[in-house]
């Protein structure tokens, strides 16, 4: 038997093969790009590694600090936003970051040369299911910088989404799942343990057009406008034609919820309510990453105003409502809210 007639894939796909592969697309590229994605690949790998270990360790339980947000903030939260900075913080690559779980930006120590890119963290999304092992994640999304030399500022952090470059997750789940996009379709790839590489598992995902899910805090009912009360009573209604009722799933890990619906098609709501009117999620973070990658994957994400990779950032950790998933369910909620229907 020849190797081409071999019973293994023609080509192992492995995530750092992937990365480079891109980089050859782009002509003149210096390989800094492809240093960010593989700097953050190390990062998350070990934070799964943490994550594994939760429930035998005593890093699992809380502090007693709370984050800027006001969510108590758990030790494996920490762990997890140190790792990622200490990572990233030397390669040369960025000029400037900013995390979820801190206030401020995050600057370059000085020791380290700053680079042309600004990377934006969420670096435990979901942190309220880590006692109970159900799956958590980290966001990124990546910029060019816009100011011209020296250490990043507040204005190459504040850019609307539309200006990614690059954004993804990983998922640690049943198993660990790294799923990114620079523009140029999704990609999944799930760690095999066994030799420690990402492998692709999951090539140019694309979103079902429509699905039957819906994925929603429904505790918060009785707090929404009745815009989006009435959407989920429809959701609800039986319908043939239209698949309905729709199943409803909510894990509680934003990044859980919207890897199922990236998958399996539908729609993820955190809608404002009367207690919350921005909602709860955080715009740089969690809305324009994901909705950078839901949209590359032929899918699309409003606040139930304006497409999210729109919405024009005033603050680092400003909140707003998100609306996610498959174009035609997302354009269905977007008529209720707007009293359409
Ligand atoms: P958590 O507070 O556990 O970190 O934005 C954070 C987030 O989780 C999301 O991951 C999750 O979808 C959402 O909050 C859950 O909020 P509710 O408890 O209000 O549903």
């Amino acid at each position: 038997m020849t190797p081409s007639q071999t019973p293994y894939p023609q080509k192992f796909m492995t995530l750092e093969r992937h990365i480079i592969e891109g980089e050859r697309h782009h002509p003149g590229a210096t390989g800094e790009f492809s240093g960010v994605l593989t700097g953050l690949l190390l990062a998350t790998k070990l934070v799964w590694r943490e994550v594994t270990k939760a429930g035998l360790v005593s890093i699992l339980g809380k502090t007693d600090r709370m984050n800027i947000s006001g969510d108590i903030v758990k030790k494996l939260d920490e762990f997890a936003d140190q790792t990622i900075f200490r990572c990233m913080d030397h390669l040369g690559h960025l000029c400037v970051m900013a995390s979820e779980e801190n206030e401020d930006l995050l600057h370059i120590p000085a020791d380290y040369p700053n680079g042309k890119y600004v990377l934006l963290y969420d670096p435990l999304d979901g942190s309220g299911n880590i006692d109970a092992n159900i799956t958590i994640g980290s966001i990124f999304s990546v910029y060019q910088r816009v100011s011209s030399a020296g250490p990043g500022t507040m204005h190459d952090v504040l850019q609307p989404g539309h200006r990614q470059i690059a954004a993804g997750y990983a998922l640690f789940g049943s198993s660990m799942m790294f799923v990114y996009t620079t523009g140029h379709g999704v990609h999944g790839f799930t760690l095999d343990p066994s030799v420690g590489e990402f492998l692709l598992s999951h090539e140019n995902i694309r979103i079902p057009k429509k699905g039957s899910i819906y994925s929603t805090n429904q505790g918060n009912f009785g707090r929404w406008k009745p815009e989006m009360q009435k959407f989920i009573h429809y959701l609800q209604q039986e319908d043939q034609a239209t698949e309905r009722p729709y199943s409803s799933r909510y894990v509680g890990s934003l990044v859980a919820d919207v890897h199922r619906t990236l998958l399996y098609g539908g729609i993820y709501c955190y809608p404002g309510d009367s207690r919350n009117p921005r909602g709860k999620l955080r715009l740089m973070y969690e809305n324009n990453p994901l909705a950078y990658i839901v949209e590359q994957a032929g899918g699309s994400a409003t606040d139930g105003t304006q497409r999210i990779l729109d919405i024009v950032p005033e603050s680092l950790h400003e909140r707003c409502p998100l609306f996610i998933g498959s174009g035609e369910d997302v354009r269905c909620v977007q008529e209720f809210l707007e009293g359409k229907r």
